[in-house]
């Protein structure tokens, strides 16, 4: 892996894949490819094939996925289940059969049991049920694990696997029906703020508890993990610490300056009590995250400023 190296990062206009953009880029990464949705559906095996023959890939980040928060995927099942094992079984499978020798799949902390000792290890994987609200996207996730093991063992290549923690930053979903918490409730202080309101309301019960990565360090691991011989297998990345929902919205609204009330929609989901990261494998790499939480949410509320104005914002919002 080289700084000419062909390096294709599938899903390069989402949060993920953007951030990945930019990281490569400021490590000089000349060659980057990349194919938006109407260029390439990754859904479509065929047009996967025809890309993956003359593309001269030497290197993927398979950041493309359907992902979203707990109410996405509690009540779209069957296209969180179908598209994300159709885009990994055909990404991963026209990677090997030309010759990519690297390749980094994304998944997620909710492919963990809903009920593990925490912090949660890799090994802890499969041990007990999952997290129903969305056990759909957990179990492709974990199958598009699975494959890159399969492939690593029967054909000798070298498929990572990285299982991130919550995210958040850059071009993050603040649409209210789909996001996942921490935009959301950017979304919502910002707008309660904006228009005087006396509360805001948080779904559930706020005492769940959640670990945030900023997406920017998440692109810092995936390079280091590029450019270090780290071996294959699965690796979590996370910050090593969680907080309530609750201290998220709290720490939110003083971000925003927002000083009215939290209020509790326990008709809402909670989901997994709890799924902080043992980050101990990556970190005893040499690997460790940068932003915290209070800077993250500096950054990212500055972001949500620039791209969601309040036309732009009103725009979304009848999307
Ligand atoms: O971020 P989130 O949607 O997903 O919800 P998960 C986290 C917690 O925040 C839940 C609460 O307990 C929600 O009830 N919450 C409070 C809110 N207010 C809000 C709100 O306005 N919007 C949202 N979305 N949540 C996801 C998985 O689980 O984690 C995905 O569904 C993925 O598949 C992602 O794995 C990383 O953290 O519960």
């Amino acid at each position: 892996m080289d700084t000419n190296s062909r390096i294709f990062v599938a899903g390069h206009r989402g949060m993920v894949g953007s951030a990945l953009v930019r990281a490569l880029q400021a490590r000089g990464y000349r060659n980057l490819v990349t194919r938006t949705r109407a260029e390439l559906d990754l859904t479509d095996q065929s047009a996967v094939d025809a890309f993956f023959d003359t593309a001269q890939i030497d290197a993927v980040l398979l950041a493309a996925a359907k992902v979203g928060g707990i109410l996405a995927n509690s009540t779209q099942p069957a296209q969180f289940a179908y598209d994300n094992l159709a885009i990994e079984t055909n990404v991963i499978r026209a990677a090997y059969q030309t010759g990519v020798e690297r390749l980094v799949f994304f998944g997620s902390s909710c492919i963990y049991p809903r009920e593990c000792p925490q912090p949660i290890r890799e090994t802890y994987l499969l041990t007990s049920p999952l997290e129903p609200t969305n056990e759909a996207y957990a179990i492709a996730k974990i199958a598009g694990l699975k494959l890159c093991e399969a492939y690593n063992r029967q054909y000798g290549t070298h498929y990572v696997s990285l299982m991130p923690t919550n995210l958040y930053g850059p071009n993050d979903n603040y649409d209210l029906g789909s996001s996942h918490v921490l935009p959301a409730l950017i979304r919502k202080a910002h707008e309660a703020r904006a228009s005087g309101a006396a509360s805001l309301t948080v779904w559930g019960s706020g005492t769940p508890r959640r670990e945030f990565l900023h997406v920017d360090d998440l692109a810092d691991a995936t390079i280091f993990v590029l450019e270090h011989e780290t071996g294959d297998g699965v690796y979590n990345v996370g910050v090593g610490e969680d907080l309530s929902i609750r201290e998220l919205a709290e720490r939110v609204c003083e971000t925003v300056g927002f000083e009215g009330e939290l209020v509790f929609d326990t008709s809402k989901p909670d989901g997994t009590p709890r799924k902080l990261l043992d980050v101990s494998r990556l970190g005893g790499l040499g690997w460790r995250a940068h932003i915290g939480l209070e800077e993250g949410l500096a950054r990212t509320y500055g972001d949500f400023l620039h791209t969601h104005g309040a036309p732009v914002l009103e725009a979304h919002a009848q999307a």
